[in-house]
């Protein structure tokens, strides 16, 4: 909750999902045509539009289970967006236009971010124009479909559904980690004005310790973004209309995970590189499967601190300059490079994203030793108010570049040259599909002297859907789009 000088959030005009995230076991992702903009727009007042989940009521329902370490109700979740052909069908053609990359869209960017081209994506995702989509979240399945059935009722023809696919938490042991085993949801930036300090006195620039907190224009429109210069000062709010307030950009990407190549890839080349297949996964990913970070358990894994919030996250980069610990191409590394001391720590903080992601396709079967024979992987969201700064600039600048971190050279002894990280062995795509390379797999911690090179013929991230949205405040739906 609020201190100090931080900014007073409107939680009950932000979307659920946006800052905290929707509670959720199922999530049904609905992407829709509108086939009646009237009718559309009478069934969103009378009967939608007051179901939304807010921001207001996605942190009561936290702080609840929090508390009593479970839900009190099967709680139904519900946010809704539009994509730029959305919003032009709801305001018409002249409507003013926001920025380059929500109106291009996704399937324009994808050259720029390497993306495999849009003729390959799903092609029912493809087949016609999405104008928005649902979210609806919950516990159980049918508690899930049944709810979305009561929703398209009340839309009727007034829509129609363009794709639609249930994304769920892994079972068990599994739950909270993604298809490759790794837990996720683990670093997310801290909110001013809405995260709490673990430490206010210490640390009053941090919720939990190492979360830095963000000022919340870099998430959500009309207030503060970050200060380019300085991590902790404010900065000037993003520019925008005024009924974009409280509203945020989403990126959405349906990301298939090759489980079974990956993990056999891993094992043949331990044995090339003669190392620990769980460690060199864990090199390329940043942390180890349970989530504790390699700066802090460099060797091997440390299942209690991979799952203390307290702990997983206090750390940066600046104590690892030559990655003894974890290496510069790592996923987290590469998404988050922190403090590290060839980056700009303020300018860093103006590329974070809030994910909100969730796992989709069943657990890998007892056929599927070596090959995919069921697709499954992420449905990876995220928010921002640029996704030119945000999202695309993680994707390309970073985690595509190979020279990224920059400025690195080896540890006397093993010649001056510059190190190039390379790809994010994680996300990392390159331009024409060749094989990717990853710099120092192997670990030299605490002082090796060993140069080493991972080679990846193929990804086992493909991206097979993509779409841009605007997702608007409350007031927004109902005194802008749906009058
Ligand atoms: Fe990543 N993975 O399993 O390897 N991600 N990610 N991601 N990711 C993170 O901190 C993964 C993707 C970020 O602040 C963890 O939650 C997989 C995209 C960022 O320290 C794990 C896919 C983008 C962070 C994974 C995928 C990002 C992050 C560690 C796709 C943006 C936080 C747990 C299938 C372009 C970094 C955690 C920080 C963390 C995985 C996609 C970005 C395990 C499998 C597309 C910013």
């Amino acid at each position: 909750m609020p201190q100090n000088n931080d900014p007073v959030l409107d939680l009950h005009e932000i979307q659920g999902d946006v800052l905290i995230g929707l509670q959720k076991n199922f999530e049904d992702f609905i992407f829709f045509k509108i086939l009646n903009v009237p009718a559309f727009k009478a069934a969103m007042k009378q009967h939608v539009i007051g179901q939304i989940t807010t921001t207001h009521e996605a942190h009561d329902r936290d702080q609840e289970r929090k508390m009593r370490g479970k839900a009190t109700a099967p709680w139904l979740g519900l946010n809704v967006s539009f994509t730029k052909d959305g919003l032009t069908k709801l305001l018409g053609p002249d409507r003013a236009k926001l920025s380059a990359s929500f109106e291009n869209g996704a399937e324009a960017a994808s050259l720029a971010l390497n993306d495999p081209p849009p003729s390959t994506w799903l092609s029912t995702f493809t087949s016609d124009t999405v104008h928005g989509v649902f979210f609806v979240t919950g516990p159980e399945e049918t508690f899930v479909t049944n709810h979305s059935q009561v929703l398209l009722d009340h839309l009727s023809d007034s829509v129609k559904v363009v794709y639609r696919e249930m994304g769920n938490v892994r079972p068990d042991a599994e739950k909270g980690h993604e298809h490759f085993g790794f837990l996720d949801g683990v670093s997310q930036p801290g909110i001013r004005g809405l995260t709490q300090r673990s430490n206010p006195k210490l640390e009053p620039n941090q919720g939990l310790s190492g979360q830095d907190l963000i000022w919340p224009g870099e998430f959500v429109f009309g207030y503060p973004g970050q200060d380019s210069n300085d991590p902790v000062k404010k900065g000037p709010p993003a520019m925008a209309e005024s009924w974009l307030r409280n509203g945020s950009f989403m990126v959405f990407r349906r990301l298939v995970q090759l489980v079974p190549e990956f993990n056999t890839f891993i094992k043949e080349q331990a044995d090339i590189l003669g190392t620990d297949s769980e460690l060199l996964a864990s090199r390329m990913v940043g942390r180890w499967r349970s989530g504790a970070p390699l700066l802090l358990a460099p060797l091997q894994d440390n299942i209690a601190l991979g799952k203390d919030p307290a702990l997983n996250n206090d750390f940066e980069y600046g104590s690892d300059p030559l990655q003894r610990a974890c290496p510069y191409a790592a996923h987290i590394r590469k998404t988050n490079p922190r403090d590290d001391p060839n980056q700009n720590k303020a300018g860093v903080q103006t590329h974070r994203i809030i994910r909100a992601g969730i796992p989709f396709g069943p657990e890998v079967g007892q056929d599927e030793a070596t090959v995919t024979v069921r697709p499954r992987g992420l449905m990876f969201v995220c928010y921002q108010t640029s996704i030119e700064q945000q999202f695309e600039f993680i994707q390309s600048t970073w985690a595509n570049n190979i020279d990224f971190v920059g400025g690195k050279t080896r540890p006397p002894g093993r010649g001056r040259g510059a190190v190039t990280p390379h790809f994010d062995p994680i996300i990392g795509q390159a331009s024409a599909r060749e094989p990717r390379s990853m710099d120092e797999p192997v670990s030299n911690y605490p002082a090796g002297d060993t140069t080493s090179t991972l080679v990846m013929p193929n990804p086992w991230v493909v991206l097979t859907a993509a779409a841009y949205f605007f997702v608007p405040s409350i007031t927004a739906l109902r005194e802008v789009l749906m009058t």
